[in-house]
Protein backbone atom coordinates (compact mmCIF):
# COMPACT_ATOMS: atom_id res chain seq x y z
CA UNK A 1 0.00 0.00 0.00
CA UNK A 2 1.09 3.94 -0.97
CA UNK A 3 2.76 4.84 2.04
CA UNK A 4 0.00 7.81 4.06
CA UNK A 5 0.34 10.99 4.00
CA UNK A 6 0.18 12.25 7.63
CA UNK A 7 -1.52 15.39 7.99
CA UNK A 8 -1.63 16.85 11.32
CA UNK A 9 -4.49 19.29 12.11
CA UNK A 10 -5.01 21.52 15.41
CA UNK A 11 -8.02 23.07 16.23
CA UNK A 12 -9.35 19.61 15.05
CA UNK A 13 -12.77 19.96 17.48
CA UNK A 14 -14.02 23.17 16.16
CA UNK A 15 -16.40 24.37 13.40
CA UNK A 16 -13.43 24.50 10.59
CA UNK A 17 -11.84 21.71 11.96
CA UNK A 18 -15.30 19.76 11.77
CA UNK A 19 -15.72 20.56 8.09
CA UNK A 20 -12.79 19.64 7.55
CA UNK A 21 -11.44 16.43 8.40
CA UNK A 22 -14.52 14.49 6.42
CA UNK A 23 -13.21 16.00 3.51
CA UNK A 24 -9.34 15.54 3.87
CA UNK A 25 -9.89 11.37 4.97
CA UNK A 26 -12.39 11.24 1.86
CA UNK A 27 -9.80 11.74 -0.43
CA UNK A 28 -10.72 15.08 -1.54
CA UNK A 29 -6.85 16.65 -1.58
CA UNK A 30 -4.58 14.37 -2.36
CA UNK A 31 -6.55 12.12 -4.84
CA UNK A 32 -8.37 8.40 -4.63
CA UNK A 33 -5.04 7.15 -4.57
CA UNK A 34 -3.63 8.07 -1.55
CA UNK A 35 -4.12 6.80 2.13
CA UNK A 36 -4.04 9.65 4.43
CA UNK A 37 -3.72 9.48 8.89
CA UNK A 38 -4.95 12.02 10.69
CA UNK A 39 -3.28 13.56 13.48
CA UNK A 40 -5.03 16.07 15.47
CA UNK A 41 -4.45 18.52 17.87
CA UNK A 42 -7.04 19.56 20.60
CA UNK A 43 -6.52 21.47 24.21
CA UNK A 44 -7.16 19.24 26.99
CA UNK A 45 -11.04 19.61 27.23
CA UNK A 46 -12.15 19.85 24.23
CA UNK A 47 -10.93 15.56 23.51
CA UNK A 48 -13.62 14.25 24.66
CA UNK A 49 -16.00 15.99 21.91
CA UNK A 50 -12.91 15.55 19.38
CA UNK A 51 -13.57 12.10 20.36
CA UNK A 52 -16.88 12.06 19.06
CA UNK A 53 -15.77 13.32 15.90
CA UNK A 54 -13.13 10.50 15.40
CA UNK A 55 -16.13 8.42 15.98
CA UNK A 56 -17.92 9.42 13.28
CA UNK A 57 -14.75 9.49 11.00
CA UNK A 58 -14.95 5.60 12.07
CA UNK A 59 -18.57 5.90 11.00
CA UNK A 60 -17.91 6.97 7.36
CA UNK A 61 -15.70 3.64 6.67
CA UNK A 62 -13.76 5.94 4.33
CA UNK A 63 -11.40 3.22 1.90
CA UNK A 64 -8.81 5.86 1.88
CA UNK A 65 -7.91 6.69 5.95
CA UNK A 66 -4.90 4.69 7.28
CA UNK A 67 -5.28 6.35 10.96
CA UNK A 68 -6.54 8.78 13.46
CA UNK A 69 -4.84 9.61 16.80
CA UNK A 70 -5.95 12.30 18.73
CA UNK A 71 -3.50 14.30 21.48
CA UNK A 72 -3.12 17.50 23.35
CA UNK A 73 0.80 17.74 22.91
CA UNK A 74 1.76 19.30 19.82
CA UNK A 75 4.84 17.07 20.02
CA UNK A 76 2.28 14.24 19.53
CA UNK A 77 0.37 15.42 16.77
CA UNK A 78 3.09 16.59 14.68
CA UNK A 79 5.22 13.36 15.22
CA UNK A 80 6.48 12.90 11.95
CA UNK A 81 3.64 15.37 9.52
CA UNK A 82 3.95 16.01 5.88
CA UNK A 83 1.48 18.49 6.35
CA UNK A 84 0.18 20.82 9.34
CA UNK A 85 -2.81 22.52 9.29
CA UNK A 86 -2.90 25.24 11.79
CA UNK A 87 -6.67 26.00 12.36
CA UNK A 88 -6.42 25.97 16.63
CA UNK A 89 -6.80 29.23 18.39
CA UNK A 90 -9.56 31.70 19.37
CA UNK A 91 -12.21 33.18 16.62
CA UNK A 92 -12.83 36.92 16.28
CA UNK A 93 -15.66 37.55 17.83
CA UNK A 94 -18.12 40.66 16.97
CA UNK A 95 -16.84 43.76 18.09
CA UNK A 96 -13.00 42.16 19.19
CA UNK A 97 -10.42 43.64 17.54
CA UNK A 98 -7.48 43.29 15.70
CA UNK A 99 -4.98 43.44 18.00
CA UNK A 100 -6.99 41.54 20.85
CA UNK A 101 -6.92 39.01 18.44
CA UNK A 102 -3.08 38.69 17.50
CA UNK A 103 -2.15 39.29 21.73
CA UNK A 104 -4.95 35.96 21.82
CA UNK A 105 -3.75 33.92 19.66
CA UNK A 106 -0.40 34.49 19.45
CA UNK A 107 1.11 32.90 22.41
CA UNK A 108 -0.15 29.07 20.60
CA UNK A 109 2.33 29.84 17.98
CA UNK A 110 5.33 29.77 19.49
CA UNK A 111 5.03 26.20 21.38
CA UNK A 112 3.82 24.89 18.08
CA UNK A 113 6.32 26.49 16.09
CA UNK A 114 8.96 24.45 18.23
CA UNK A 115 6.98 21.49 18.15
CA UNK A 116 6.82 20.83 14.32
CA UNK A 117 10.51 21.81 14.28
CA UNK A 118 11.38 18.88 16.60
CA UNK A 119 8.55 16.17 15.66
CA UNK A 120 7.00 16.47 12.25
CA UNK A 121 8.46 14.94 9.23
CA UNK A 122 11.39 16.24 6.66
CA UNK A 123 9.26 17.24 4.24
CA UNK A 124 6.15 18.87 6.11
CA UNK A 125 4.80 22.10 5.20
CA UNK A 126 2.47 24.31 7.45
CA UNK A 127 -0.70 26.09 6.69
CA UNK A 128 -1.99 28.88 8.95
CA UNK A 129 -5.79 29.28 8.92
CA UNK A 130 -5.65 30.50 12.42
CA UNK A 131 -6.05 34.25 12.73
CA UNK A 132 -4.55 36.40 12.20
CA UNK A 133 -3.15 34.04 10.01
CA UNK A 134 -0.24 35.64 8.65
CA UNK A 135 1.36 36.69 11.47
CA UNK A 136 1.13 33.59 13.57
CA UNK A 137 2.76 31.71 10.55
CA UNK A 138 5.43 34.12 11.19
CA UNK A 139 5.90 33.32 15.16
CA UNK A 140 5.74 29.71 14.44
CA UNK A 141 8.32 30.10 11.85
CA UNK A 142 10.24 31.96 13.65
CA UNK A 143 10.71 29.16 16.21
CA UNK A 144 11.35 26.40 13.49
CA UNK A 145 14.95 27.09 12.04
CA UNK A 146 15.15 23.81 10.59
CA UNK A 147 11.89 24.23 8.69
CA UNK A 148 12.81 26.02 5.44
CA UNK A 149 11.40 29.20 4.05
CA UNK A 150 9.51 27.89 1.52
CA UNK A 151 7.39 25.80 3.66
CA UNK A 152 5.35 28.38 5.16
CA UNK A 153 1.84 29.10 3.82
CA UNK A 154 -1.30 31.68 5.57
CA UNK A 155 -4.51 31.43 4.46
CA UNK A 156 -5.77 33.84 1.76
CA UNK A 157 -7.83 31.02 -0.43
CA UNK A 158 -10.94 31.98 1.05
CA UNK A 159 -10.41 35.77 0.08
CA UNK A 160 -9.60 34.44 -3.27
CA UNK A 161 -12.67 32.23 -3.43
CA UNK A 162 -15.26 35.17 -2.21
CA UNK A 163 -13.58 37.82 -4.96
CA UNK A 164 -14.08 35.21 -7.82
CA UNK A 165 -17.29 34.36 -6.90
CA UNK A 166 -18.04 38.31 -6.22
CA UNK A 167 -16.85 38.77 -9.77
CA UNK A 168 -18.31 35.55 -11.37
CA UNK A 169 -21.90 37.16 -9.91
CA UNK A 170 -21.25 40.73 -11.07
CA UNK A 171 -20.58 39.15 -14.68
CA UNK A 172 -23.36 37.13 -14.67
CA UNK A 173 -20.41 33.67 -15.53
CA UNK A 174 -20.25 30.82 -13.72
CA UNK A 175 -17.72 31.14 -11.30
CA UNK A 176 -15.03 28.57 -13.22
CA UNK A 177 -14.82 31.40 -15.50
CA UNK A 178 -12.65 33.82 -13.13
CA UNK A 179 -9.01 33.24 -13.19
CA UNK A 180 -6.05 33.98 -12.67
CA UNK A 181 -7.47 36.07 -8.86
CA UNK A 182 -4.56 37.25 -6.82
CA UNK A 183 -4.87 38.23 -3.06
CA UNK A 184 -2.10 40.47 -2.09
CA UNK A 185 -0.84 40.90 1.15
CA UNK A 186 -2.61 40.38 4.71
CA UNK A 187 -5.76 38.09 5.48
CA UNK A 188 -7.21 41.63 6.94
CA UNK A 189 -8.83 44.23 5.60
CA UNK A 190 -5.95 46.16 3.91
CA UNK A 191 -5.16 43.28 1.44
CA UNK A 192 -5.36 44.10 -2.67
CA UNK A 193 -7.68 41.47 -4.35
CA UNK A 194 -6.26 42.03 -7.25
CA UNK A 195 -9.16 42.61 -10.04
CA UNK A 196 -6.69 44.76 -12.66
CA UNK A 197 -5.10 41.33 -13.36
CA UNK A 198 -8.13 38.80 -12.95
CA UNK A 199 -9.24 37.35 -15.89
CA UNK A 200 -13.08 36.52 -16.82
CA UNK A 201 -13.86 33.87 -19.64
CA UNK A 202 -10.22 35.14 -20.64
CA UNK A 203 -10.35 38.97 -20.72
CA UNK A 204 -9.34 41.41 -18.28
CA UNK A 205 -11.77 41.79 -15.53
CA UNK A 206 -12.47 45.37 -16.08
CA UNK A 207 -13.03 45.15 -19.55
CA UNK A 208 -15.42 42.44 -19.15
CA UNK A 209 -17.41 44.40 -16.18
CA UNK A 210 -16.53 47.57 -17.69
CA UNK A 211 -17.78 49.90 -14.28
CA UNK A 212 -14.55 51.17 -12.73
CA UNK A 213 -16.21 53.06 -9.95
CA UNK A 214 -18.25 49.17 -8.61
CA UNK A 215 -14.15 48.05 -8.35
CA UNK A 216 -13.06 50.46 -5.87
CA UNK A 217 -16.08 51.06 -4.39
CA UNK A 218 -18.44 47.54 -4.17
CA UNK A 219 -16.00 44.93 -4.71
CA UNK A 220 -12.65 45.63 -2.97
CA UNK A 221 -14.61 46.30 0.40
CA UNK A 222 -17.14 43.26 -0.19
CA UNK A 223 -14.52 40.87 -0.70
CA UNK A 224 -12.11 42.64 2.77
CA UNK A 225 -14.91 42.97 4.48
CA UNK A 226 -16.84 39.28 4.25
CA UNK A 227 -15.91 37.76 7.09
CA UNK A 228 -17.46 40.17 9.16
CA UNK A 229 -20.61 39.86 7.18
CA UNK A 230 -20.69 36.70 7.55
CA UNK A 231 -20.36 36.78 11.44
CA UNK A 232 -23.25 39.67 11.52
CA UNK A 233 -25.09 37.17 9.51
CA UNK A 234 -25.01 33.79 11.04
CA UNK A 235 -23.90 34.71 14.33
CA UNK A 236 -20.33 32.50 14.02
CA UNK A 237 -17.44 33.32 11.65
CA UNK A 238 -16.89 31.57 8.36
CA UNK A 239 -16.24 27.80 8.55
CA UNK A 240 -17.33 25.23 5.73
CA UNK A 241 -16.10 28.56 3.57
CA UNK A 242 -13.02 28.83 5.26
CA UNK A 243 -12.20 24.70 5.51
CA UNK A 244 -13.06 24.30 1.90
CA UNK A 245 -10.46 27.53 1.47
CA UNK A 246 -7.77 25.41 3.39
CA UNK A 247 -8.62 22.10 1.54
CA UNK A 248 -8.31 24.23 -1.82
CA UNK A 249 -4.88 25.98 -0.86
CA UNK A 250 -3.29 22.53 0.06
CA UNK A 251 -4.42 21.18 -3.01
CA UNK A 252 -3.34 23.56 -5.31
CA UNK A 253 0.21 23.33 -3.92
CA UNK A 254 -0.02 19.38 -4.52
CA UNK A 255 -1.18 19.02 -8.34
CA UNK A 256 0.36 21.36 -11.29
CA UNK A 257 -1.06 24.55 -11.79
CA UNK A 258 -3.34 24.81 -15.09
CA UNK A 259 -1.89 26.87 -17.56
CA UNK A 260 -3.29 30.33 -17.57
CA UNK A 261 -4.10 30.58 -13.92
CA UNK A 262 -2.36 30.59 -10.63
CA UNK A 263 -3.81 30.68 -6.92
CA UNK A 264 -3.02 32.89 -3.62
CA UNK A 265 -1.34 32.00 -0.54
CA UNK A 266 0.80 33.72 2.05
CA UNK A 267 4.48 33.16 1.63
CA UNK A 268 7.49 34.19 2.99
CA UNK A 269 8.45 37.31 0.64
CA UNK A 270 11.69 36.79 -0.84
CA UNK A 271 11.49 40.31 -2.42
CA UNK A 272 9.52 39.77 -5.36
CA UNK A 273 7.61 43.48 -5.90
CA UNK A 274 9.33 45.12 -3.38
CA UNK A 275 7.47 43.24 -0.47
CA UNK A 276 9.81 43.61 2.27
CA UNK A 277 12.31 40.15 2.95
CA UNK A 278 10.62 37.50 5.50
CA UNK A 279 7.09 39.04 5.80
CA UNK A 280 4.50 36.34 5.22
CA UNK A 281 2.74 38.10 2.37
CA UNK A 282 0.07 36.77 -0.17
CA UNK A 283 1.58 36.46 -3.17
CA UNK A 284 0.50 34.94 -6.76
CA UNK A 285 1.57 31.27 -7.08
CA UNK A 286 2.02 28.83 -9.32
CA UNK A 287 2.81 25.06 -8.67
CA UNK A 288 4.61 22.58 -10.10
CA UNK A 289 3.07 19.58 -8.07
CA UNK A 290 4.03 18.26 -4.73
CA UNK A 291 4.27 21.80 -3.35
CA UNK A 292 7.03 23.46 -5.57
CA UNK A 293 5.79 26.73 -6.19
CA UNK A 294 7.04 30.17 -7.20
CA UNK A 295 5.41 33.15 -7.31
CA UNK A 296 4.40 34.99 -10.47
CA UNK A 297 6.44 37.10 -11.78
CA UNK A 298 6.41 40.23 -13.76
CA UNK A 299 2.29 41.21 -13.28
CA UNK A 300 1.87 45.01 -13.71
CA UNK A 301 1.33 47.35 -10.69
CA UNK A 302 -0.33 50.59 -11.36
CA UNK A 303 0.28 53.59 -9.05
CA UNK A 304 -3.33 53.01 -7.25
CA UNK A 305 -2.23 49.33 -6.41
CA UNK A 306 1.27 49.83 -5.41
CA UNK A 307 -0.10 51.81 -2.71
CA UNK A 308 -2.97 49.43 -1.57
CA UNK A 309 0.71 46.52 -1.82
CA UNK A 310 2.33 48.59 0.38
CA UNK A 311 -0.06 49.63 2.61
CA UNK A 312 -0.46 45.96 3.56
CA UNK A 313 3.06 45.47 3.72
CA UNK A 314 3.29 48.33 6.41
CA UNK A 315 -0.04 46.53 8.26
CA UNK A 316 2.31 43.48 8.54
CA UNK A 317 5.52 44.94 9.11
CA UNK A 318 3.07 46.67 12.42
CA UNK A 319 1.55 43.45 13.19
CA UNK A 320 5.34 41.73 13.51
CA UNK A 321 6.36 44.70 15.92
CA UNK A 322 3.36 44.05 18.43
CA UNK A 323 4.68 40.05 18.28
CA UNK A 324 8.55 41.13 18.80
CA UNK A 325 8.15 39.19 22.32
CA UNK A 326 6.65 36.02 20.80
CA UNK A 327 9.50 36.03 18.13
CA UNK A 328 12.27 33.38 17.95
CA UNK A 329 15.83 33.99 18.01
P1 LIG B 1 -13.57 27.31 16.87
O1 LIG B 1 -13.57 28.08 18.13
O2 LIG B 1 -14.84 26.62 16.45
O3 LIG B 1 -12.45 26.19 16.94
C1 LIG B 1 -11.15 26.47 17.32
C2 LIG B 1 -10.64 25.26 18.04
O4 LIG B 1 -9.29 25.50 18.37
C3 LIG B 1 -11.40 24.97 19.34
O5 LIG B 1 -11.91 23.64 19.29
C4 LIG B 1 -10.33 25.15 20.39
O6 LIG B 1 -10.49 24.24 21.48
C5 LIG B 1 -9.06 24.88 19.61
N1 LIG B 1 -7.87 25.43 20.21
C6 LIG B 1 -7.72 26.58 20.92
N2 LIG B 1 -6.46 26.71 21.34
C7 LIG B 1 -5.77 25.65 20.88
C8 LIG B 1 -4.44 25.21 20.99
N3 LIG B 1 -3.54 25.91 21.68
N4 LIG B 1 -4.09 24.05 20.39
C9 LIG B 1 -4.98 23.32 19.71
N5 LIG B 1 -6.28 23.68 19.58
C10 LIG B 1 -6.67 24.82 20.15
O7 LIG B 1 -13.02 28.27 15.73
P2 LIG B 1 -13.08 28.09 14.15
O8 LIG B 1 -14.28 28.77 13.64
O9 LIG B 1 -12.85 26.67 13.81
O10 LIG B 1 -11.85 29.02 13.68
C11 LIG B 1 -10.51 28.65 13.89
C12 LIG B 1 -9.56 29.75 13.46
O11 LIG B 1 -9.69 30.01 12.06
C13 LIG B 1 -9.79 31.08 14.15
O12 LIG B 1 -8.56 31.60 14.61
C14 LIG B 1 -10.37 31.95 13.05
O13 LIG B 1 -10.10 33.32 13.25
C15 LIG B 1 -9.65 31.41 11.83
N6 LIG B 1 -10.26 31.72 10.53
C16 LIG B 1 -9.43 32.01 9.51
C17 LIG B 1 -9.87 32.31 8.23
C18 LIG B 1 -8.92 32.64 7.13
O14 LIG B 1 -9.39 32.95 6.03
N7 LIG B 1 -7.59 32.58 7.30
C19 LIG B 1 -11.32 32.37 7.95
C20 LIG B 1 -12.16 31.65 8.95
C21 LIG B 1 -11.70 31.73 10.37
O15 LIG B 1 -12.20 32.91 10.92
Amino acid sequence: MTTPIRVAVTGAGGQIGYALLFRLASGAVFGPDRPVALQLLEITPALPSLNGTIMELDDCAFPLLAGVKASDKPEVAFEGADWVILVGGLPRKDGMSRADLIRANGPIFTGQGKAINDAAGPDVRILTVANPCNTNALIARSHAPKVPADRWFAMTRLDQNRAASQLAQKAGVPVASVKKMTIWGNHSDTQYPDYKNAEIGGSPAPNVIGDDAWFADTFIPTVAKRGGAVIKARGASSAASAANAALDSVRSLFVPTPAGDWFSAGVVSDGSYGIPEGLIYSFPLVSKGESRWSVVQGLPIDDDARKRLDASAAELASERDAVKDLLGP
